[in-house]
């Protein structure tokens, strides 16, 4: 396992040289944050990224996202275009030397809260969802401030994507992925690129548009759908763990016996009523991930790909991108590390093998 952690670029108020200081992580996950979803990503821009990341003396493990166009999901005739840009994407990516592309296929709204600094009992603020507050949020928050999102949308941009969507059936939207992996994977494949699709979060439809990919069957759908070690999964607890349907380490050990789980973010999240959750830090006393199982699954399953702490709280006065401070994600970082070596050593000395 190669610990790493999300940098969104010069952007980021977090210094490189901060990144480097976390105890044990060596990767740095990116992307070109200024091309717009479906354009191809210049080959001398991801190399410059690259080279930045080397010279703070980490690697760029994971590009994390570049960004499906929405006329692919939609699958809108401009998606052959598309389609082979994002190829053209990859080949660039893979003439940097990097090796795995985090994407998801997410209509319209990549994730979602309703509230970006719900206080915690310990003077902490954490990202929640509740689906009752959806209905009343003003969509400018999801569409403007969240972080990860390359797109933004102005209201009529917003009313015509949704009305686009409201004839698109759960159905069809497995076909375009279909589609889209079909093209994809095999460019993937022979460019040595690991696609790494992340679940939708939260992992249920949302304001009306068609979410699929929610649970073990459905990432185990999408990995057989195009039967390519090329295509595989982001394994993010926190994104499937809010439908209490999810068995996380069930799905680790049945993706991992695939071979399929490419990336891995880990983050907690506390259940606080149907379709109601907020996060919390990393450890499992603390949400309803079982972190501890969910690494040991991982493990168990010879896992040797990048993981990151995902989302963490803003703590010790910290401003800065909601979900992406420095301090708890460090610290998720370090609890991450150690559950591993633990699980590591107790099971190269036999002890607690299963
Ligand atoms: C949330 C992130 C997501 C993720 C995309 C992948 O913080 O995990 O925004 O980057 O869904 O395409």
């Amino acid at each position: 396992m190669q610990m790493t952690f999300r940098w969104f670029g010069q952007s980021d108020s977090i210094p490189l040289r901060h990144v480097r200081q976390i105890p044990a992580v060596v990767g740095v996950v990116s992307a070109l944050y200024d091309v717009a979803p479906g354009e191809i990503w210049p080959a001398p821009d991801v190399d410059r990224l690259a080279s930045t990341i080397d010279e703070a003396g980490l690697r760029f493990a994971v590009v994390e996202s570049i960004p499906v166009h929405e006329d692919i999901k939609l699958g809108r005739p401009a998606r052959e275009r598309l389609i082979d840009n994002y190829c053209a994407s990859v080949e660039s990516v893979a003439a940097a030397g990097i090796t795995t592309v985090c994407y998801n296929f997410m209509p319209v709204f990549d994730w979602m809260r309703t509230d970006l600094a719900m206080s915690l009992p310990d003077g902490s603020t954490a990202l929640a969802f509740d689906e009752a507050a959806l209905a009343e949020i003003k969509l400018a928050i999801g569409a403007s401030d969240l972080p990860g999102w390359s797109t933004r949308y102005d209201a009529a941009a917003l009313a015509s994507l949704r009305n686009a969507y409201s004839d698109i059936s759960e159905d069809a939207l497995w076909e375009h992925l279909e589609y889209f992996l079909l093209r994809v994977a095999p460019v993937a494949e022979s460019a040595g690129v690991k696609l790494a699709i992340h679940p939708d979060d939260p992992p249920w439809p949302i304001l009306g548009l068609p979410r699929i990919v929610t649970s073990g069957a459905a990432l185990e759908r999408i990995v057989r759908m195009v039967d390519t070690p090329a295509n595989g999964v982001t394994f993010c607890t926190g994104s499937l763990a809010p439908d209490p349907a999810n068995d996380l380490p069930a799905m680790a050990r049945r993706l991992g016996d695939l071979r399929r789980i490419h990336f891995v973010h880990c983050r907690n999240i506390k259940r606080t009523g149907a379709r109601s959750f907020h996060e919390t830090a990393h450890p499992s006393s603390l949400g309803d991930v079982d972190m501890f199982e969910v690494m040991r699954a991982l493990h168990q399953r010879g896992f040797a790909g990048p993981m990151r702490p995902d989302h963490g709280r803003m703590i010790w006065d910290e401003r800065g991108r909601p979900g992406y401070g420095l301090y708890d994600r460090a610290l998720g970082a370090t609890y991450l590390q150690g559950l591993w070596e633990g699980v590591s050593r107790s099971e190269s000395s036999g002890a607690n093998a299963v």
